[in-house]
């Protein structure tokens, strides 16, 4: 890793640019295979998936009975463990539900907001190295919390045909309604304009690679909302001397394992830090199975030594990491200035990797600093709010010319009318 001493405020947004991560060059692709879905549907599918995944497929659907047998593939050690994250997971987030309350915003006026489940969403988990059936748990748990009537959930086929068993076990502990062996952009293209095996979506969620990701950007540009832009993961750590230099390094990795096109970032303003950090890094790197993908992360990867705490932490908003891991001897003077952050792991013993699986949290997070305006995915990403109100005669005697006097300056003649027919009405019924 990159070690820079005291950069200067003015090369910050040089030293924090992310890897390039541009989509656009990929949408002549995702616009063919779009639009070969909509005209031939699952035909289109099997196609693209001998093309890309290289497997024939005949039909897309999981049978239950596949789903089912992944009990018996799944040992009971894992089970077991995806049952605490599960409960975790699921505790936090149905904790999330808001009261919905009426509200008298003047004599008469009631307004109120409901919250009510999207009908229909689509979830997409990856295939390849690291099957992510965590991401089935993150997802699909929130989803029929909130009471989505169909959750259905796409993953690609592997090389032998077979979708990893443990994703077709979270599947099942979590209530996915149907599961489809389609992955990369026909999957986005199916969920986006249905086809005869697969319905159409309201909205789709879940991290992918670029193609993924410009798919869901295609997707969202014909109507069907998305989670949010997924960019490759990132995490920055925020340390002091009380630090433990192999704790640190080892949330680096973590980060890093993930992909070459990962980016974590160390900022301290203590240096007697680094030196371990270094050491760490090196010792732990060489035993990773990942390590070819980590040491390429590293390699566009930062040690920032700064002054102070505070601009560390002006940094780190400045960035606005996905994970951001605050390692310091005493955090709460840091808490309130934190601006931008998908999600923050405090104390020398929470590692990331405890919200990527397990405590609870959500670990589908904004990266590339969508931090600054967007939140990760919760029990509300699976729900909109429908506003109602109800006006007696009185509040409308009361509100009405103030409606009224608007509509006019507006030049909106019906608006103003849609209002005085009323008063009319009860002027002459009193
Ligand atoms: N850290 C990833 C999520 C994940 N990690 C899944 C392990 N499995 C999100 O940035
Ligand atoms: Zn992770």
């Amino acid at each position: 890793m990159q070690v820079i001493k005291y950069p200067s405020k003015e090369s910050w947004n040089d030293i924090l640019s992310r890897p390039l991560f541009n989509v656009d060059e990929l949408e002549g692709v995702v616009n063919q295979v779009f639009g070969e879905i909509k005209s031939d549907g699952d035909t289109a599918l099997f196609k693209y998936t001998l093309q890309y995944d290289g497997v024939k497929i005949d039909t897309t659907e999981v049978s239950r009975a596949a789903i089912d047998a992944s009990e018996n593939m799944v040992d009971a050690e894992l089970k077991k463990a995806l049952a605490v994250a599960a409960k975790n997971i699921a505790t936090f987030h149905s904790a999330q539900f808001q009261e919905s309350k009426q509200i008298e915003t003047s004599e008469g006026v009631l307004c109120w907001r409901k919250s009510t489940a999207i009908e229909k969403v689509g979830l997409y988990v990856p295939g390849g190295s690291a099957p992510l059936f965590s991401t089935v748990l993150m997802l699909g748990i929130p989803a029929k919390l909130a009471g989505c009537d169909e959750v259905i959930l796409c993953t690609p086929p592997g090389k032998d045909g077979q979708i990893n068993p443990a994703i077709l076990y979270a599947c099942k502990l979590v209530g996915v309604d149907r599961v489809f062996q389609v992955g990369g952009i026909q999957a986005i293209g199916g969920m986006a304009y249905g086809t005869e095996s697969i319905p159409k979506v309201h909205k789709i969620f879940g991290p992918g690679n670029q193609y993924v990701t410009a798919a869901k950007q295609r997707a969202n540009r014909i109507g069907v909302a998305i989670d949010m832009p997924a960019g490759p993961s990132e995490v920055m750590v925020l340390a002091d001397e009380t630090a433990d230099a192999e704790f640190v390094a080892a949330d680096l990795l973590s980060q890093a394992e993930h992909g070459a096109d990962s980016q974590v970032v160390l900022v301290t303003w203590a240096e007697g830090l680094i030196e371990g950090v270094e050491k760490e890094l090196e010792k732990q790197l060489n035993v990773l199975s990942r390590r070819n993908v980590a040491a390429k992360a590293l390699e566009n990867s930062k040690i920032i030594l700064v002054k102070s705490q505070e601009e560390a932490l002006e940094i780190s908003n400045e960035y606005g990491p996905e994970h951001l891991i605050i390692s310091v001897k005493e955090e709460g003077s840091l808490l309130n200035g934190i601006r931008n952050a998908g999600s923050v792991f405090l104390g020398n013993y929470t590692p990331e990797s405890a919200g990527d699986y397990a405590s609870g949290t959500n670990h589908t997070l904004p990266t590339n600093g969508y931090a600054k305006a967007y939140s990760g995915v919760s029990l509300e990403s699976f729900m909109k709010n429908i506003t109602f109100q109800k006006i007696s005669e009185e509040g409308l005697l009361n509100l009405g010319p103030v409606i009224e006097i608007m509509a006019k300056a507006e030049q909106l003649d019906a608006h103003c009318n849609a209002v005085t027919v009323r008063l009319n009405k009860i002027k002459t019924n009193s």
